[in-house]
């Protein structure tokens, strides 16, 4: 396997010292903190008023958690450190309850923020000569802008197209011999079910990789996109909180990704008690970003459960590997009382070689009884007039989703393109339990 490093030096670091790299960061993060109002309230309340109370690791344990309803509630700018004229950039999201939150950068931190994307992206094996086709939307998101500039920075030729308009991200794909896309796995999905009205062949582009990220998605839904289009798929994770991608991604190895630990203190906690747990044991993420002074944010609550690797990557790198995100704290499904998580559906459905590549998770109230459908689009190849190859194809779906979390789903199987389509982060559970 060829190996290549941006700063191998940082990349390939001693434990001791990345978190020798880790207390000194925190203590200028800390002294940062001070200046924002949000803080000076918290840490005082921690009993914290000078960055060099933080001595070692183990003082993060004084450090109170964040979560996003406190972005919310000091919504614009409790949180800012720097005066407004040192912010070169804010992205911001809405949220699905619509309160925005906001996220500030001063330049030096869109240099950290970028150089830790060019990092991911050479990581993978990328050189400048890959050209990079930019899926994710431009804009607040911190998707689009983000892997742009990293791209940019490792000398990759950059199609900015953002998402959407299939029609021209094939013909670009086509015009330009992209080798390297950046998208959500569910629109990847969707632009193979495509191809074939354009008439192209997934051997008629030029694709090397993907990176996939920005929502959730199972082992087995990589695995089939790497087969459909002839390609490697990595995984990359961030959350805007955190400035957005770039906290963690697959090196070639493509065995979990790297936490970038000279940026980011990780944390994995009980989401029921906040005590932390230790390397191996799925728990909550909590993140604090060391590298952005406009914006301190400490121990964040990100909701999305996760483990630790602390073997070593064969690849070389120090910093410890984050497992595949398992679900959310808040994403699970409680159907008769059975906790189910949506991931394990996916995880079932796109390992069955008929499923093609979308499918909706479906939840209603009859009588007094929860009722699960599941909604997948299989290939047209199936439609063929067999009644019963589609019922035994039924069976063999539900029996295999009842094997696994425990309650009996209703299938139902679609022709392509009849579900929703996503062009950016997949909404697939429909849940109408609450509406009655
Ligand atoms: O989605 C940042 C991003 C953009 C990451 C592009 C990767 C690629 P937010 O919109 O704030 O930021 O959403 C963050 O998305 O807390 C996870 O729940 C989920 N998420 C992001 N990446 C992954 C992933 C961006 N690789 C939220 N696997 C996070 C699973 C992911 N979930």
């Amino acid at each position: 396997m060829n190996v290549t490093f941006w700063n191998k030096e940082v990349e390939t670091m001693s434990r001791g010292g990345i978190e020798q790299l880790q207390v000194s960061r925190m203590q200028q993060r800390i002294a940062d903190a001070l200046k924002t109002p949000f803080y000076q309230h918290r840490l005082a309340r921690a009993g914290i008023s000078s960055p060099q109370q933080f001595r070692s690791l183990s003082d993060m344990q004084k450090l109170p958690f964040a979560a996003k309803d406190d972005l919310r509630q000091n919504y614009p700018t409790g949180l800012l450190a720097v005066a407004m004229e040192q912010v070169v950039r804010i992205h911001s999201s809405s949220g699905t309850t619509g309160i925005p939150t906001v996220i500030y950068l001063a330049q030096e931190d869109l240099n950290a923020w970028t150089d830790l994307l060019a990092r991911s992206i050479v990581a993978t094996g990328c050189t400048r000569k890959d050209v990079f086709q930019n899926m994710m939307s431009y804009g607040l998101f911190t998707g689009g802008l983000g892997l742009h500039y990293g791209a940019e920075r490792v000398g990759m030729t950059v199609i900015p197209v953002g998402g959407g308009n299939t029609q021209r991200q094939i013909q670009l794909m086509k015009n330009f011999k992209t080798t390297v896309l950046h998208i959500t796995p569910s629109y990847l999905l969707h632009i193979h079910s495509r191809l074939n009205e354009f008439k192209t062949r997934p051997q008629d582009l030029h694709l090397k990789k993907a990176f996939l990220g920005a929502e959730p998605y199972s082992e087995n839904t990589r695995l089939k996109l790497e087969e459909l289009y002839g390609i490697d798929a990595y995984n990359s994770y961030g959350l805007s909180e955190m400035n957005g991608p770039g906290v963690a991604f697959e090196c070639v190895y493509k065995q979990d990704m790297h936490l970038w630990e000279d940026a980011y203190i990780l944390e994995i906690i009980d989401p029921a008690t906040g005590q932390p747990l230790p390397d191996g044991e799925k728990g909550e993420v909590v993140l604090t970003n060391l590298v952005r002074s406009a914006m301190p944010l400490f121990r964040y609550r990100t909701r999305d459960l996760a483990f630790v690797h602390p073997e070593p990557c064969p690849c070389g790198r120090t910093h410890r590997r984050l497992s595949r995100i398992q679900g959310r704290t808040d994403d699970m499904l409680i159907v008769n009382g059975v906790n189910v998580f949506p991931s394990q559906i996916e995880e079932v459905i796109m390992s069955i070689p008929e499923v093609g590549t979308n499918y909706m998770i479906h939840l209603a109230r009859v009588g007094s009884l929860d009722k699960l459908t599941v909604k997948v689009e299989i290939y047209s190849k199936m439609f063929t007039g067999e009644l019963n190859a589609l019922d035994a194809l039924k069976n063999r779906i539900r029996d295999r989703l009842r094997a696994l979390i425990t309650i009996n789903p209703s299938i139902e199987l679609h022709e392509p393109g009849a579900l929703p389509v996503f062009e950016g982060k997949a909404k697939r559970v429909v849940d109408e339990r609450e509406k009655l």
